[in-house]
């Protein structure tokens, strides 16, 4: 069985996506962050971040999201979401997951969390040097898809690709969102018009960035 701890439009969004993608049958267990029933102990044991999203398969708790997705891709082999291990393609593939979670995400933490970054005198200037960050690898990824694209692999979508998406969204009410770039704008608009993409937004009520 598996059980995906979520809360919507967060970082579970791109697991739940690649669940529905691959039609695997899942249950949906869904956290109240306001509530912070993602700092309970009971959630605390499986995920001691205390973050979302959290993975559970036949019992064994699995989390950070970039994990989960690079763990579904390799399960569901037939759906061809990752290149075969050692091959080139494949070093691209771990290349640019491991770039958004390592590069991308830390920066949108920062741009949504300023205050664990700085004190209150200098949030603004954290804000400003966290949007620095997103736009400057908004250019690279964009410059990256002009030469190579339109996927982050070239002419098949990945796993990577979904990633990228749902991080994406998340400059959504920025003052540059990533759809401003030319070719991330139209990576969006391709993932987004998969059936399972509206399948998300309908379960997880969500109604921006459609
Ligand atoms: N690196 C983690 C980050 C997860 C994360 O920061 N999740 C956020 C939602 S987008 C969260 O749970 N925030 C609640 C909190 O930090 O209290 C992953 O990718 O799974």
């Amino acid at each position: 069985m598996i059980e995906l701890y979520y809360a919507p439009g967060t970082a579970s969004l791109v697991v739940h996506w690649l669940l529905l993608d691959l039609g695997v049958p899942h249950q949906l267990r869904r956290l109240d962050l306001d509530a912070r029933e993602h700092k309970q102990a009971a959630y605390l044991a499986l995920n001691p971040a205390g973050v979302v999203p959290t993975l559970v398969i036949d019992g064994e708790a699995i989390f950070e999201s970039a994990a989960i997705v690079l763990h579904l891709a390799d399960r569901y082999p037939e759906a061809q979401l990752a290149p075969p291990p050692g091959s080139l393609e494949r070093a691209r593939y771990y290349q640019w997951i491991v770039h958004l979670a390592n590069q991308l995400m830390p920066a949108f933490r920062r741009w949504f969390y300023p205050q664990e970054a700085a004190d209150e005198s200098a949030i603004d200037a954290a804000r400003d040097a966290a949007r620095d960050a997103i736009e400057a690898i908004w250019e690279r990824i964009d410059a990256h898809l002009a030469k190579q694209g339109p996927y982050l692999l070239g002419s098949q979508p990945s796993a990577a690709d979904f990633l990228l998406t749902m991080l994406m969204r998340w400059s959504r009410n920025m003052p540059r969102p990533a759809t401003d770039w030319a070719h991330l704008g139209e990576l969006a608009l391709t993932m987004k018009a998969r059936p399972s993409f509206t399948r998300l937004y309908e379960i997880e009520g969500l109604t921006e960035w459609r």
